[in-house]
C-alpha cells in the first residue's frame, strides 16, 4: 500500500521536473484504480497544463462532410457494411456556411472529416480536386486554421491540401499493437497509416495521433502507444473511449469505465506535456467535458453547428440538435473549471511556434497555420 503511494510520488515528481517517463512507469499510472490516487494523477497533469498554457483552451469546430465509406473498420458506425448508417455526402456551400458559423461562434480551428468516400478516391482525380478546392474555400471564407481528417490518403494530394492551406492531418492509428490494429482496421496496412503522418510532418503540416480505448488493448498497448506518439513528435494526441455501434461486429461490447480515458489523458499530459490534448464532446458529449478537463485536456473539440444536419463519429447524433455542442454550451463548462477559451492569436502563437523549425525551410507553413 504505502509501497504504492511512494512509487506514485516518485513518477509524478518526475513528471514535474518533466523528466522522460519510462514504459513501466507509464503502465503502473494506467493501472490506478484508487479515487484519491488518480486524483493525484490528475492534479500532477492541471499542474503542468498551467505551466504551459495557462488557464486557456482551444476550441475546436468539427464538420463531418461525407460519412461515405469504402472501409470496414469493426468499430466504427460509418464502416461500409454497416446498413444502419444514415449517409450523406454535403456539397461545397453547406460545408462552408457551416464553417461560417463555426468561425463566427468563436472557434479556434476548423476540422473537415470524412470517410473514405468512395467519390473521393475515383481514379480521375477529380475527387481529390474539390478537395483541394474545398480546404481553400473554407480557409478563404473563415482564416481559421484547418486540420484536414480525411483517412489515408496518396502523399501527391497531401502536398496539395498543405499548398491550398490546410494546417493540421488528423489520423489515429487507434493502437499501436499490429495484430489488433488488423482487428479494428481489417484490410488496412499499418505502415501505410504510420507513415503517411511522417510524411505530413516532413512536409511542414501539424500532426494529430490518437488511440482508442476499450477495444481490446492491454496496459502495455496503451503505453506502446504513448511512446510511439512521443517518438513521432506529434502535435496534438488523443484517446477516446469506444462507443459501441449498432449494426457493426462490436456493438454487443461493454463500453470502457469513463474514468479509463480521463486516466490516460492525464497520463499523456506527463509524458507530453507542451502538447495539444483534446477533451472530445464525441465520447460522452457536454456531460464528460468537465471531467476531461479535470484530467489535463486542454482542447475541447467536436464543437458541431445545430441545424446543419450534421453528424458527429462516435456519437453520431448526441447533444448536436440540441444545441450542447456549441461555443455558449462549452464556455459555461470552462467557467466552472476556472478556465476559459485562448485568443485566436494566442492559437496562431502555438501552432507556428510548434512548426518553427521546419518553419525555416518551408515558408508554406505560417501562411496555412496563421492569420489569413
Ligand atoms: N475516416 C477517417 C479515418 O478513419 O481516419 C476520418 C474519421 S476518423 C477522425 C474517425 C475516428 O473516430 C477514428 O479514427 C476513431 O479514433 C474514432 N472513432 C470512430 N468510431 C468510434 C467509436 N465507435 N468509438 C470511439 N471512437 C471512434
Ligand atoms: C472529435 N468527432 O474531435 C471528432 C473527430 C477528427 N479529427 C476528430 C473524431 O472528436
Ligand atoms: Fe471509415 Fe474512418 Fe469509420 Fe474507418 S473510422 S470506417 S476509415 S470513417
Amino acid at each position: 500500500m504505502k509501497k504504492n503511494l511512494h512509487k506514485l510520488e516518485t513518477i509524478l515528481a518526475k513528471a514535474m521536473r518533466e523528466e522522460k517517463l519510462s514504459k513501466k512507469d507509464i503502465v503502473f499510472l494506467i493501472g490506478l484504480n484508487k479515487a484519491d490516487q488518480i486524483n493525484k494523477l490528475f492534479a500532477t497533469a492541471k499542474s503542468l497544463r498551467r505551466r504551459h498554457f495557462n488557464n486557456k483552451i482551444f476550441l475546436y469546430g468539427f464538420i463531418y462532410t461525407s460519412t461515405y465509406c469504402r472501409n470496414d473498420c469493426t468499430f466504427c458506425f460509418f464502416r461500409r457494411s454497416n446498413s444502419e448508417s444514415q449517409r450523406y455526402r454535403k456539397a461545397k456551400p453547406e460545408i462552408v456556411l457551416a464553417a461560417r458559423k463555426l468561425a463566427d461562434s468563436g472557434v479556434h480551428l476548423i476540422d473537415l472529416t470524412m470517410g473514405e468516400d468512395p467519390s473521393l478516391f475515383n481514379s480521375s482525380g477529380a475527387g481529390f480536386d474539390r478537395l483541394v478546392d474545398l480546404v481553400a474555400s473554407v480557409r478563404q471564407e473563415t482564416g481559421l486554421p484547418i486540420m484536414i481528417s480525411p483517412g489515408v490518403i496518396p502523399q501527391k494530394i497531401l502536398t496539395r491540401l498543405a499548398a491550398a492551406g490546410a494546417c493540421w492531418y488528423a489520423c489515429y492509428q487507434e493502437t499501436h499493437n499490429r495484430t489488433l490494429f488488423g482487428q479494428l482496421r481489417p484490410e488496412q496496412d499499418y505502415d501505410t497509416r504510420l507513415e503517411i503522418k511522417r510524411e505530413a510532418r516532413n512536409m511542414g503540416l501539424l500532426i494529430e495521433e490518437g488511440l482508442l480505448c476499450g477495444v481490446g488493448e492491454t496496459p502495455e498497448d496503451i503505453a506502446q502507444s504513448i511512446a510511439g506518439m512521443q517518438e513521432m513528435n506529434a502535435d496534438q494526441v488523443r484517446v477516446m473511449n469506444f462507443v459501441p455501434q449498432p449494426g457493426t461486429p462490436m456493438e454487443k461490447r461493454l463500453p470502457p469505465d469513463p474514468q479509463k480515458e480521463a486516466t490516460i489523458i492525464a497520463v499523456m499530459r506527463l509524458v507530453l506535456p507542451n502538447r495539444l490534448i483534446p477533451a472530445s464532446l464525441d465520447v460522452d458529449g457536454l456531460a464528460g467535458l468537465r471531467r476531461r478537463l479535470d484530467a489535463g485536456a486542454n482542447v475541447v473539440t467536436s464543437i458541431v453547428p445545430p441545424g446543419q444536419g450534421l453528424a458527429g463519429v462516435a456519437q453520431h447524433s448526441l447533444d448536436i440538435e440540441e444545441g450542447r455542442r456549441t461555443i455558449a454550451s462549452v464556455l459555461k463548462v470552462l467557467e466552472t473549471a476556472g478556465l476559459r477559451s485562448a485568443g485566436v492569436e494566442e492559437y496562431y502563437t502555438w501552432t507556428t511556434g510548434r512548426q518553427g523549425p521546419i518553419q525555416a525551410s518551408n515558408p508554406r507553413g505560417k501562411m496555412a497555420c496563421g492569420s489569413v
